[in-house]
């Protein structure tokens, strides 16, 4: 370890990363019309300095969701004072959600972090300096890994900061200091859709291109509510000329299922037997494509055997679903010239989500429907770059989509990185849930938890708080140290948020897209980058990270990664091409030429398996965990709530705009037979209780959600009180959206 830095030359290298990470890419876009300059956006700034003008536009991509849209920034003096959705962007087109319209309001709020904190022998939270601050990270995880072994620290990290940071922190925990386990939260989000994708395609490849959207005649959403968690995705829907069927499959009748053309209600978890029941009619109506089944896939004939149990009789009795309406589904499907498949969390988050999604990639495979405009088995993201995590945070893929068994990935990233090559491990990562089960066994001691607010977030969150009190020493790096993760952290550290910093985030369609510095962070926070390497100065390993001084170094690096590999990006040359481009999608190797805003994958029907071919995976239905029983009569579903909040609301509910967009306390929908029965009045105070917790919400009666079923978002700290933590088997991704419930009138006493 590196002798600790004195105050003075700390504070110095802290105003020269700051300086270097603080040279913003402000670029004069041409003059700005009188009628842009004055405009307010449509839901008003209400929290910035009033009577600015702007004297320069820039544009970066959205921090919210994954959709990834552009907004022009307007400057005055380099600092941002408005902004509008950037009209020339292949992504949004002009448009933006309330989120993004409000996204530099939210920066400015005064529950900021603004120096780090450190708990002290009252356990008070007290400010610090950021030298005191890294001897203490330093000093604390090493003693934990001198008495643990160093596997005994570990981290968990997020899909909302860039790439560049995410490969910083990954490389910097595991190779700078000698973690073995490091997991994200798009372990919540994403990973049944990597795994499904990686055991059919070969490779982690969502195929399409937002396009698609526009070109399909049939648009079929399993578990997507995309009205409310991709409103701007819902938009290139509807700007479709094809009058397309959208058939939408979801329990509740949502605000996209009532948009639709078809909406089957099925029973929750049921999808994989409805989906087998799809592929069967297909299969026996001939409604296939043979000739790309036997030149493009594997294992046709067992999928066939596999699905011809699934009769329409057994999968009415499973689902729900009629079998006149299964057969209709079924001829829209084959009547389609170009269909299109996606899917969400109502898939990715279920104990048997890998299938139930290789389900949908095996309909779009036996039809045809992939690799051709308006078609495709797509997954959609949800954070703005979970598609960033999935190559590049090191979490469990080695960095740029390799893998840390392999010796020759290991031998190529160290080679890139100028690293020794035994400093990376050889051995996957625990999971979220094992790192969790870590700490409870005592065999994790000390975890760094950076931009995700688990305490919140993660399944059955009464056991997680018991967890973390059993840590040794718990670091929280947020924007916010009043996150419930970050109240109970030893050692809070402040972060610029998106806006504050520089990087590249991808999208759910594989684009990659820039943002910039357009405000300052306040008082001392700094960059994650800035923090990271701080971290590697104060550790002893910067010179690991000699070359990596701002993040277009890493950005850099990260391009060299890729080469050979499905998502290379060795054609882009730098942050400035991506501007000019609107946005690159991966690939885009060396020499490629093309300037198409609008590609996808696999239109010569090759995969990335080594013989070429998809690959048709299924399995039997599993037995729901923990269905409805006679004392918890009632099955509870999460999710998104409204357009205008965001997961755990750390930064939507900043902005007075959003906040008059929601309600304010945490509601349950219930269908008006079961809330007539339990003695429930619209709007009252009901108290809902699982085995594992109580809650207190509003009572919202709605025939939306179908009898025996209950919905409360997942924005309200209370609702993972609820959830049961069970899992898929192959992803490890936490099944969100089922677990027996009860509910009643709340007893007075509940009511405050
Ligand atoms: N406004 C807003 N937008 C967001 C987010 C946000 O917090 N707020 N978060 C972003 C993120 S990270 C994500 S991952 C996405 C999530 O985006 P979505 O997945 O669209 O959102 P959810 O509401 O979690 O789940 C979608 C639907 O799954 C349904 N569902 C539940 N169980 C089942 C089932 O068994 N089968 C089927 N077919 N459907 C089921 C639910 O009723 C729900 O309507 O949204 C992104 N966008
Ligand atoms: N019951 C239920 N639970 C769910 C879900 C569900 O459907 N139902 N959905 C799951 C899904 S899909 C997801 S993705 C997760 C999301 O769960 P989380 O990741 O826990 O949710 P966020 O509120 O987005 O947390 C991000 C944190 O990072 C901070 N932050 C923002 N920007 C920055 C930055 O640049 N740097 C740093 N250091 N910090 C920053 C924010 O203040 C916030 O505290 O929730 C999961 N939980
Ligand atoms: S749809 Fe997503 S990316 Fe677009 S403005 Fe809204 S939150 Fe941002
Ligand atoms: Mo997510």
């Amino acid at each position: 370890m590196s002798s600790i830095d004195s105050m003075t030359d700390s504070t110095t290298k802290l105003s020269a990363l700051r300086e270097t990470i603080g040279s913003a890419l402000f670029q004069r876009q041409g003059p700005l019309s009188e009628e842009l300059v004055r405009a307010p956006g449509r839901f008003g700034l209400g929290q910035l300095p009033r009577g600015k003008v702007p004297d320069a536009t820039t544009s970066m991509v959205c921090g919210y969701c994954a959709t990834g849209c552009a907004l022009n920034i307007h400057l005055q003096d380099g600092e941002a004072v408005n902004l509008t959705p950037a009209v020339d962007y292949p992504v949004n087109t002009g448009m933006a959600c309330p989120k993004g319209w409000e996204a530099l309001s939210v920066l400015q709020s005064s529950d900021r972090g603004t120096t780090p904190l450190m708990r002290d022998d009252q356990g008070r939270m007290v400010p610090v300096k950021w030298d005191r601050a890294m001897q203490e990270f330093c000093d604390r995880f090493k003693q934990v890994q001198e008495r643990y072994g160093k596997e005994s620290v570990a981290f968990l990290s997020t899909g909302q900061i860039p790439s560049e940071e995410m490969a910083y922190l990954g490389s910097l925990a595991k190779f700078g200091m000698g973690m073995l386990h490091g997991d994200g939260n798009t372990r919540q989000c994403m990973a049944t859709a990597v795994v499904a994708y990686k055991q059919a395609f070969g490779f982690d490849a969502p195929p399409y291109t937002y396009q698609d959207f526009e070109e399909s005649d049939v648009i079929v959403l399993v578990g997507s509510n995309l009205c409310i968690a991709h409103p701007i995705m819902w938009q290139r829907i509807c700007r479709n000329p094809h009058d397309p069927e959208i058939v939408v499959i979801d329990p509740r009748t949502t605000e996209t299922a009532v948009a639709a053309t078809q909406h089957l209600a099925l029973q929750p978890k049921s999808d994989l037997a409805l989906l087998y029941g799809l592929a069967h009619i297909l299969i026996a109506e001939g409604w296939i494509d043979t000739d790309f089944i036997r030149s493009h896939t594997k294992d046709f004939d067992d999928f066939a055997r596999h699905v011809e149990s699934f009769t329409p009789e057994r999968v009415e009795q499973e689902s729900g679903i009629t079998k006149e309406r299964l057969h209709y589904v079924a001829r829209t499907i084959h009547k389609g010239k170009r269909v299109s498949f996606w899917w969400t969390m109502g898939v990715n988050q279920s104990y048997q989500g890998v299938r139930t999604a290789q389900a949908i990639i095996n309909l779009a495979l036996i039809t045809g429907n992939i690799g051709r405009p308006g078609t495709g088995a797509n997954s959609i993201t949800g954070q703005c770059n979970a598609m960033g995590s999935r190559l590049f945070s090191n979490t469990t893929n080695l960095l740029g989509g390799h893998d840390f068994q392999n010796q020759e990935h290991r031998e190529k990233v160290a080679r890139i990185l100028g690293i020794d090559e035994t400093v990376i491990p050889t051995e996957n990562s625990w999971s979220y849930d094992r790192i969790i089960e870590g700490i409870l066994r005592d065999e994790i001691k000390g975890l760094w938890v950076v931009c995700t607010n688990p305490s919140h977030s993660w399944i059955n969150q009464n056991t997680f708080d018991e967890i973390l009190d059993r840590l040794d020493f718990l670091v929280v790096q947020d924007m916010y140290p009043t996150t419930e993760t970050a109240q109970q952290a030893d050692l809070f550290l402040p972060a610029a948020g998106w806006g504050e910093k520089e990087g590249t985030f991808i999208n759910s369609e594989r684009r990659i897209g820039v943002i910039k510095k357009v405000a300052k962070a306040p008082g001392e926070a700094l960059s994650d980058f800035s923090i990271f390497r701080l971290v590697a100065h104060y550790w002893g390993c910067e010179e690991m990270f000699a070359n990596w001084k701002s993040p277009e170094d890493v950005f850099q690096s990260l391009k060299e990664l890729t080469r050979g590999q499905p998502c290379d990006i060795t054609g882009i040359d730098n942050y400035p091409m991506l501007d000019e481009r609107g946005g690159i999608q991966w690939p885009y190797p060396e020499g490629c030429e093309t300037t198409d805003s609008q590609r996808r994958l696999f239109a010569d029907g090759r995969f990335y398996h080594a013989d070429g071919r998809a690959r048709l995976l299924f399995d039997s239905p599993r037995e729901m965990p923990e269905p409805p029983n006679d004392r918890y009569p009632y099955l509870l579903l999460t999710g998104r709530g409204t357009a205008s909040q965001w997961h755990t609301q750390t930064r939507t509910s900043k902005s007075s705009v959003l906040r008059g967009l929601y309600p304010q306390d945490s509601y349950v929908e219930i269908h008006p037979d079961d809330a007539r029965r339990e003695g429930i009045r619209p709007n009252t105070w009901v108290q809902v209780e699982s085995q594992r917790g109580s809650v207190t919400v509003k009572a919202f009666v709605t025939p939306t959600i179908q009898a025996g079923q209950l919905f409360i978002p997942m924005h309200y700290n209370s609702t993972n009180q609820l959830t049961l933590a069970h899992f898929d088997p192959h992803s490890r991704q936490p099944s969100f959206k089922n677990c027996a419930v009860r509910i009643s009138p709340a007893h007075p006493s509940l009511i405050g």
